[in-house]
């Protein structure tokens, strides 16, 4: 079948949209609710207008591409002077109640909303409408995300995405006309089903959703001479991070965050890959004892989000989701006692501050089960955005600096078993490394398991754990959709998995969603984000958890032993029903 668009005659596929075929063959047409990435094109923001005539006679009609189904013999206009006008008054209506003060805005500098008004050559913008934002909190209390109706233009994208995509379906559209916007069913986060995973941040094209910001506090830390601060660095967050800065996607910049760090004043900096490797050891043992009872599955519990999931959605199996607590907790944990004593700090004036790709670690974190006696183990999560926001704030461009090395001894070093931690799948491959040392007291000959790297939503997998116990069954799912489909089969006594990998984000850490809001094509940067990974692991003296010599000696001169009474103590955590 045949088209043409701005004269040019061009082929096209049934079911193909005008947009679809428009930017098929590189002709640009402005959009802003739509995002092809999720499949969605509700057509409401219109400044994808575009002219069509079907046959010489008809009059020309003016029709969304986004959603228009591209027709046999159809003439498409993208740029006459009259769709040029209509554009832009639907740019300004969409301007007329949106709250245009940028130097307030947490997308300042990387929002979708102004370079669309620009294409659109928006003059003016002759109304402004406010009504009702008098009644908007300002006011976000402690809860991880955070919607601003005055910069919501109402493209649903996040409906779509928490529905579609997360399964979850945490929200809705309420109000009408200049009032409209989006809220969380129940009205906030403990009375709704959302699980604080932050792909409705992610895709949200202005600043209308975003983390809460917290950059303050840590720069409060950084002020007080009476403070020690200690920071550590999520396993994905160094492969993407430099693209905040311009560099390449998939750049690892370990050493640019670290001589940042030393920059704005840290006194400690640590790495979560370290406590990775502490979560392997008791992770691992946790699941030779549930192996040798023939207890299965066992779910794993670094990721926040499918905590909350699990939690809110299916409590019934919560007594099969592994009790160790996340490297960031761990990390909290031992800096506030192990390195305390180490370091002779006082952890009543230390402030642990995490930088993580991820929202639902700001809620993990201020679970009362992860502290002592009300005082958090990990003070403030910081996003990578707010991150990037912090050292703006602080003057500095990552590309102008020169990279560090950590200097801390009892904290900081790490495998590539727990480098492999913020891609999907890295959990399984780095306690499969140390679960068959311990079975067989040998190292695994071949330490990348290829059956665990694919990238599709679900993927099962055997692995030959040799010893008494030969091949166990494996699944990992990212993403949620997937993840219900698995657990529903758990409940149903349809599969027989020994372990469970779940990570709640589309692409793992690597794409979490505390990440660079960059959706548009998030599985090619999240592929190139885990190939550094993979490299980072290829290149680690140790690469299994195990022959991290700083873990060996926590043990020794602390925990005793893994899944020893301490290690129980500070390591692992309950769940709440
Ligand atoms: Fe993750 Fe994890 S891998 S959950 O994605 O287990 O956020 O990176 O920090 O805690 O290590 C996130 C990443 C992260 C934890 C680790
Ligand atoms: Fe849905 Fe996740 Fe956003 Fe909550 S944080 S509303 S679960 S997409």
């Amino acid at each position: 079948m045949k088209a043409y668009i701005n004269g040019k005659e061009l082929a096209f596929e049934p079911n193909e949209t005008i947009l679809d075929v428009a930017r098929k063959n590189g002709v640009y047409i402005p959009t802003l609710c739509e995002l092809h990435d999720i499949d969605h094109a509700p057509g409401t923001c219109r400044v994808c207008l575009v002219e069509v005539q079907q046959g010489d006679s008809t009059e020309p009609q003016y029709v969304t591409a986004c959603d228009t189904p591209m027709a046999d013999g159809l003439k498409v206009q993208t740029r006459t002077p009259q769709v040029m006008e209509m554009r832009r008054l639907q740019m300004e209506m969409t301007m007329a109640d949106h709250h245009q003060d940028c130097a307030s805005c947490p997308r300042v500098g990387n929002c979708e909303l102004l370079p669309v008004a620009n294409s659109v050559g928006l003059k003016q913008v002759r109304f402004h409408y406010t009504q009702g934002w008098e009644d908007l909190e300002p006011d976000h209390g402690k809860q991880p995300i955070v919607y601003d109706r005055s910069r919501c233009i109402r493209c649903q994208r996040c409906v779509a995405v928490c529905r579609k995509v997360q399964n979850v379906d945490a929200l809705e559209m309420t109000g009408w006309g200049s009032t409209a916007g989006v809220r969380l069913k129940g009205g906030s986060v403990d009375a709704s089903p959302c699980i604080t995973c932050g792909q409705c941040v992610m895709v949200c094209p202005t600043g209308a959703l975003a983390e809460r910001d917290q950059t303050d506090e840590v720069l409060n830390f950084l002020a007080d001479p009476e403070i020690t601060t200690v920071f550590q660095m999520a396993p994905a967050v160094r492969v993407g991070f430099g693209e905040e800065f311009g560099m390449p996607t998939g750049t690892n910049v370990e050493g640019q965050i670290i001589a940042a760090l030393r920059k704005i004043g840290a006194d400690i900096i640590l790495d979560t890959n370290f406590a990775a490797d502490v979560v392997i050891m008791e992770e691992g043992t946790e699941l030779l004892g549930h192996l040798k009872e023939k207890k299965r599955p066992t779910f794993t519990s670094c990721c926040p989000a499918w905590i909350n999931f699990a939690e809110k959605h299916y409590p019934e199996i919560l007594p099969m989701l592994s009790s160790t607590r996340s490297p960031q907790a761990v990390l909290g944990s031992l800096a506030k006692t192990y390195l305390a004593e180490k370091r002779n700090i006082d952890p009543k004036k230390m402030r642990v501050v995490s930088i993580m790709p991820c929202t639902a670690k700001k809620e993990e974190a201020a679970r009362p089960v992860l502290g002592k006696n009300g005082v958090p183990d990990v003070d403030v999560v910081l996003t990578v955005r707010e991150f990037a926001r912090l050292l703006r704030r602080e003057g500095i461009d990552l590309k102008e600096i020169q990279p560090s090395a950590y200097d801390d001894p009892h904290m900081s070093e790490y495998t590539g078993a727990g480098a492999i931690f913020g891609t999907t799948g890295g959990v399984m491959e780095a306690a499969a490394r140390t679960l068959y040392y311990v079975i067989n007291g040998k190292e695994l000959e071949h330490v990348e398991i290829s059956q665990l790297r694919g990238f599709d939503n679900v993927r099962t997998a055997n692995i030959n754990l040799g010893g008494e116990f030969g091949e166990i069954k494996v699944a990992l799912c990212h993403g949620l959709k997937g993840t219900r489909d698995i657990v529903e089969a758990v409940k149903a006594g349809k599969v027989d998995f020994d372990f469970i990998e779940v990570m709640a984000c589309p692409g793992g850490c690597v794409d979490g969603g505390g990440t660079l809001r960059s959706k548009k094509a998030y599985i090619p940067l999240a592929m190139k984000r885990r190939e550094t990974l993979f490299n980072v692991d290829r290149q680690t003296k140790a690469r299994q958890s195990h022959n991290n010599t700083q873990v060996q000696k926590l043990y020794a001169d602390y925990l005793e032993a893994p899944y020893s009474h301490k290690s129980h103590d500070l390591l692992h955590t309950e769940y709440c029903s």
